[in-house]
């Protein structure tokens, strides 16, 4: 058995994003109408820039897979570009004046350039197409093992929503959110967010936003508390850290812990000899504020994270910065970009965070084959 993992290559303006996922089991049934449309789903949300309106995201199979299966080989998959113009320096000229936010400053010292292009080609959130791609693969798995994932906008600025989502609430709630122009499950919250967005490109600005997602049934136990690298929590944070411009993970009540008695915090502890559920195995709860993660195990409630994305750092306005090439100060590089991409966000965070949990799945439970896989779950 080997481990589930995800690798990226490819630059925002070549010829297309390529993601290798090794470590997946063979058999599993690739939904590639899924994917495909959780590609575009990326693609969408209010705010979003002049690039989606040339691009048509889609995956195409370079690997791995085999009449619609997994063979047990890595799979490669590639999400072209139609923007795909790296080397006209007429089209995509170099970038002198780094963006504050962006990787441009460090990357480009780092690098020992005075050309930002090499570095923010690679830093974009278009990156977040080929790795939405992978992990939707493996989100597949869960999917086929009767795992949800669920993902939308949470809050911007001084809107937020809080939702319970249940076996019984999921359905109406995806609903609702494929309903919303900023994919946040709420009618007025939609409305009031849209209407920071506008604010935004009328002030030349951008804005940012809370994602959240919750994951309906793990089994006990996914993780490890008995080693550092294995704790499922820290897992999670790594990877939603780790999409373009998150600043900040919280699982369950986040950083709220730190202003409430103990007592307000854990969840209590009861039992349903009864149950049948191999998943919680009988184990109830009477709140989550754990998020469905103690001791950096999932302990059969629903895993819930959320994740802060910072407001795009490409502003029409500019910002103070320097010229690389003269030393001089002036405001920073425009490049066509969006007033906000959290919509497109919660997607990525939602297909992030099922590639964890279906990490964490083939740890705890392996097999070589799905069919092995579904039998040691039970
Ligand atoms: C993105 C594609 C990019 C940007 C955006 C996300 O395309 P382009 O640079 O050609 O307009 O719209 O990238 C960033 C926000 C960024 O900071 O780099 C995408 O497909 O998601």
């Amino acid at each position: 058995m080997s481990e589930l993992t995800l690798q990226t290559a490819g630059e925002s303006h070549g010829p297309g994003g390529i993601a290798i996922v090794s470590g997946l089991p063979a058999g599993l049934i690739v939904d590639e109408e899924f994917i495909n449309a959780e590609l575009r789903r990326r693609q969408g949300g209010y705010g979003r820039g002049g690039r989606q309106r040339i691009e048509d995201d889609h995956v195409e199979w370079l690997g791995g897979i085999r009449l619609g299966q997994t063979t047990g080989a890595p799979v490669a998959l590639l999400v072209p570009n139609r923007d795909s113009r790296l080397d006209d320096l007429e089209r995509t000229p170099p970038v002198h004046r780094p963006r504050p936010g962006h990787a441009d400053l460090a990357g480009a010292v780092k690098y020992d350039t005075d050309d930002c292009r090499n570095i923010l080609e690679r830093a974009s959130a278009r990156q977040t197409a080929a790795r939405t791609a992978g992990a939707a693969l493996a989100h597949c798995l869960l999917r086929a093992l009767g795992i949800q994932a669920f993902g939308y906008v949470t809050a911007m600025r001084d809107i937020e929503i809080e939702l319970d989502i249940t076996e019984t609430t999921i359905d109406a709630a995806r609903a609702a959110r494929d309903e919303s122009s900023m994919y946040c499950p709420d009618a007025d919250a939609t409305k009031g967010m849209e209407s920071h967005v506008r604010s935004a490109k009328k002030n030349k600005d951008t804005v940012g936003g809370l994602c959240r997602v919750h994951v309906l049934g793990c089994p006990i136990g996914l993780g490890s508390c008995m080693t550092r690298t294995a704790c499922l929590d820290g897992k999670l944070a790594g990877a939603v850290m780790s999409i373009q411009a998150f600043k900040s993970v919280e699982i369950g009540l986040g950083r709220e812990v730190a202003e409430r008695w103990g007592s307000e915090v854990h969840d209590s502890i009861g039992q349903d000899a009864t149950t049948r559920d191999t998943r919680s195995r009988g184990w109830i709860r009477a709140t989550n504020r754990a998020g469905g993660i103690e001791g950096g195990m999932t302990n059969g409630q629903p895993v819930v994270v959320t994740g802060a994305m910072k407001p795009i750092s490409t502003l029409l306005q500019g910002m103070p910065s320097v010229n690389l090439k003269t030393g001089e100060s002036e405001r920073s590089d425009y490049e066509r970009s969006d007033v906000c991409a959290v919509s497109a966000a919660s997607v990525v965070m939602e297909h992030v965070v099922a590639f964890e949990i279906a990490a964490a799945m083939m740890n705890t439970y392996g097999g070589d084959t799905m069919d092995e896989l579904a039998r040691r779950l039970g």
